[in-house]
């Protein structure tokens, strides 16, 4: 029992470090390129859902996907094939070793590495959806709103962004 309330703290705190360092490494409020999976890149073995879903972007960012090329690549899919790690016919793979996405349009979108019929996508955490919404807050709307309603603001974003995981 007491393991568990520890291991708890452990994850939560470990959780809230990783929050603050996805928010602190960039500005939401200016369009600019993720790179997925951080200082890490596109590898096997680094959860990628969480640590996308842990950074707030929106349209106009674009996504960087790095990785030795030959090891990983990038396909776009739907939820369901995100669930099974399958990707269905047709389907555009992304080889380059540096593949950029532009997010040119609101929703929510899936990628996947396909490699080994989808082993890095299901034994290796090489998979994430993410919604992008269309509200970027603006950078006059927060520096006029310094002050007493800046808090605010972003305690909103926060509860929309927790919304949108939801789904
Ligand atoms: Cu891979």
């Amino acid at each position: 029992m007491a393991t568990t309330n520890l291991n708890m703290i452990t994850i939560v705190i470990a959780t809230i470090m990783m929050m603050i360092l996805a928010v602190s490494s960039h500005d939401p409020r200016i369009p600019s390129t993720i790179k997925v999976g951080g200082d890490d890149g596109w590898t096997y073995g680094v959860d990628h859902h969480a640590y996308m879903n842990n950074i707030e972007m929106y349209v106009g960012d674009k996504l960087l996907f790095e990785y030795p090329i030959g090891q990983h690549d990038v396909v776009e899919v739907d939820c369901n094939n995100l669930q099974s790690c399958t990707v269905p016919p047709g389907a555009v793979r992304h080889t380059s070793g540096k593949d950029v996405i532009d997010i040119d349009k609101e929703g929510k979108r899936a990628f996947m590495c396909s490699v080994k019929d989808g082993q890095h996508c299901r034994d290796g955490k090489m998979k994430f959806s993410y919604y992008f919404a269309n509200n970027r807050p603006s950078v006059e709307s927060s520096l006029s709103s310094e002050g007493s309603t800046g808090i605010q603001g972003g305690r909103k974003l926060g509860e929309e962004k927790l919304q949108g995981m939801a789904n």
